[in-house]
């Protein structure tokens, strides 16, 4: 089978499965799929701060079993030359890309998949800082007013 090579992007915080449902569905649109993690000095640039730090992100992802070969992203522009590099076929990203790297076209198939609904590394990070929030004395002053009615029903 002539291979068919498969190249996306992505920052991977949280691995959640949003990040392991696209990188599914992205391993059968051919037969070998290389990932490009966000180093977190490229983050920086984009405006994003981890939580899990790139040699780790790195090492999660090449972890799946549907990802081949995992590359560093450390800029924006690094794509035409990866796609060159890796012969690749196919460049596909989630839909809130949608249109953003469509002048790709001129090298390979520039395909945008749905993302998976109601999961985001965001959505995580605000529930963690909930919880977080939430401070030991205040959970204490639950606790005795729960013990109160208890001992009021005994
Ligand atoms: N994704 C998804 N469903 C979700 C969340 C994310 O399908 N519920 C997809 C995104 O659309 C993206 C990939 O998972 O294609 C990785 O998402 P991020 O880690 O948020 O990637 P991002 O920081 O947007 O990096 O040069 C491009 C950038 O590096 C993309």
């Amino acid at each position: 089978m002539k291979e068919k090579i498969v190249l996306t992007y992505g920052t991977f915080d949280l691995f959640h499965i949003g990040h392991l449902k696209l990188l599914e569905r992205l391993s059968k649109l051919g037969t070998k799929l290389i990932v490009a993690v966000s180093t977190d000095e490229f983050n920086e640039v984009k405006g994003k701060k981890t939580i899990i730090p790139y040699k780790q992100r790195k090492e999660i992802v090449r972890a799946i079993k549907y990802v081949d070969m995992v590359i560093p992203e450390s800029d924006w522009s690094q794509k035409i030359s990866d796609i060159k590099k890796f012969n690749v076929a196919i460049f596909a990203m989630g839909h809130d890309w949608e249109g953003k790297f469509n002048e790709l076209n001129e090298y390979c198939n520039v395909i945008y998949l749905p993302r998976t609904q109601d999961i985001s590394t965001t959505q995580l990070k605000s529930s963690l800082k909930n919880i977080s929030d939430i401070n030991i004395d205040d959970i204490n002053k639950a606790f005795e007013i729960l013990k109160r009615i208890k001992e009021d029903f005994e």
